[in-house]
C-alpha cells in the first residue's frame, strides 16, 4: 500500500521529525502540543468572535500603542497559561507585553524560549479578515535556571523551530524545525491538524507583490523604481499583480504558496518607526525561517539576511522583503540603486 502522507496528524509528524533527529525525549513534542492546543481554542474563539460579544476594543492599549482587541488579550493569556503548563519554557516574549514574561512560581521551568505574536493582524479582527499566531522557539543558552535577556535576543538562525497558525477560511498550521516546511489543516470534526501541505516549497519567482502602496510618498527612490518595474511588462517578466491583506500571516502564507514577494520596508511616515512596523523577534524571524526552509529568502532589502540580525531589544522593528528568492534579490538590486528605471 502506498504511503498516504496526507492525513498524518501534526503530533505524529512532530514525533517522526524528532525521532529522525535524535530528540526522542518528547520534550519538544510536548511544547509544540501545548501551542497546538492553544491554537485550537483561539481558532474556535476567532470563528465565533462576532457571536461571543468578544469583539471590540478593550479600551486599553498595549506596548505597541495599538488598541488591544479582546481576542488579542484572550490569545495572549491563553498562550502564556499553556506554555507555562508545558514545564519546558525558561521565559516567554509576547507582542502584547513590554517585558519578558517569567514562568510563575508553581510551574517547572525548562530550556526553551518562546517568542510569539498572539494574534497578528488584530486590526482586521472586526472585519473578519484572516489573522494568525506567529511563534519562534529558541533554546535557552545562559547557565542556571534563571533566564538572561540574551536568551531572548538571539539571532534568527538559532531558532530550533518556527511557524504560524492562520485563522482563515480554514485554520492551518505551518511550521519548520529546520528540515523543510509542512502545512496542516484543522479538521474541526475531529479537532486534529492533518497534514495537507507536505514539503512546502516557494516558487523561485512569482507574479504577485504585496505592500501597502498607500505609503508610496514615504518610500525611497530605489523602492519606487522597483514597484514601477513590477508594474511594467518586460521581455523577461509579466506585469505583476498587487495583493495586500494587511495581516502579515495571511500575506506571507499566500506568498509562500503562490510565490512573489511581501515587503514592509522602512519609510519616513512615522519618525518613531524609522525601520518600518514589523517586529524582528516574533514576526520577521519566524517567517524568515519558514521562507528559507521553503527555498525562499528574507532580507532587510539592503542586503542583510533577516536571520543574521543580532537583536538589541525585545520589540525591535526591522524592514523586511520576504518571498521567492529571485524576487527578493531583484528588490534588493533596485532598493540599493544597482538597478534603476
Ligand atoms: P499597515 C497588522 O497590524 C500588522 O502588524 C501586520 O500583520 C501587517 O502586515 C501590518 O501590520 C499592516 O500594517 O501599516 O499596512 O496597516
Amino acid at each position: 500500500m502506498t504511503e498516504n502522507k496526507l492525513g498524518i496528524t501534526v503530533t505524529n509528524h512532530i514525533l517522526m521529525q524528532q525521532q529522525r533527529h535524535g530528540d526522542a525525549t518528547g520534550v519538544f513534542t510536548r511544547l509544540l502540543n501545548e501551542l497546538i492546543f492553544a491554537a485550537k481554542i483561539i481558532s474556535a474563539e476567532v470563528n465565533r468572535a462576532g457571536l461571543a460579544g468578544i469583539l471590540g476594543a478593550t479600551g486599553r492599549s498595549n506596548v505597541q500603542d495599538e488598541i488591544v482587541r479582546k481576542l488579542d488579550e484572550f490569545a495572549h493569556d491563553l498562550l502564556i497559561e499553556r506554555l507555562c503548563r508545558s514545564s519546558h519554557c525558561a521565559v516567554l516574549g509576547s507582542e502584547e507585553d513590554a517585558d519578558p514574561i517569567e514562568i510563575p512560581r508553581g510551574y517547572n521551568k525548562g530550556n526553551y524560549v518562546l517568542l510569539f505574536d498572539p494574534l497578528d493582524g488584530s486590526s482586521n479582527i472586526d472585519a473578519n479578515v484572516s489573522i494568525g499566531t506567529i511563534f519562534s522557539i529558541l533554546r535557552k543558552e545562559s547557565p542556571g535556571s534563571d533566564y538572561q535577556m540574551s536568551d531572548l535576543l538571539q539571532p534568527g538562525y538559532k531558532q530550533v523551530a518556527a511557524g504560524y497558525f492562520l485563522y482563515g477560511s480554514s485554520t492551518m498550521m505551518v511550521y519548520t524545525t529546520g528540515n523543510g516546511v509542512s502545512g496542516f489543516t484543522l479538521e474541526p470534526s475531529v479537532g486534529e491538524f492533518l497534514l495537507s501541505h507536505p514539503d512546502i516549497t516557494i516558487p523561485e519567482r512569482g507574479k504577485i507583490f504585496s505592500a501597502n502602496m498607500g505609503y508610496w510618498d514615504y518610500w525611497s527612490q530605489g523602492l519606487q523604481d522597483y514597484f514601477r518595474h513590477l508594474r511594467r511588462t518586460t521581455p523577461d517578466k509579466p506585469v505583476y499583480s498587487c495583493r495586500y491583506i494587511g495581516s502579515m500571516v495571511a500575506d506571507f502564507h499566500r506568498t509562500l504558496l503562490y510565490g512573489g514577494v511581501f515587503l514592509y520596508p522602512k519609510d519616513t511616515k512615522d519618525p518613531k518607526k524609522p525601520h518600518g512596523k514589523l517586529r524582528l523577534l516574533y514576526e520577521c524571524n519566524p517567517l524568515a525561517m519558514v521562507a528559507e526552509q521553503a527555498g525562499g529568502a528574507a532580507s532587510t532589502g539592503e542586503g542583510q539576511r533577516i536571520l543574521e540580525i543580532q537583536p538589541e531589544e525585545l520589540h525591535q522593528r526591522v524592514p523586511i522583503v520576504i518571498g521567492s528568492k529571485l524576487d527578493v534579490q531583484e528588490a534588493e538590486q533596485f532598493i540599493s540603486g544597482q538597478r534603476a528605471q
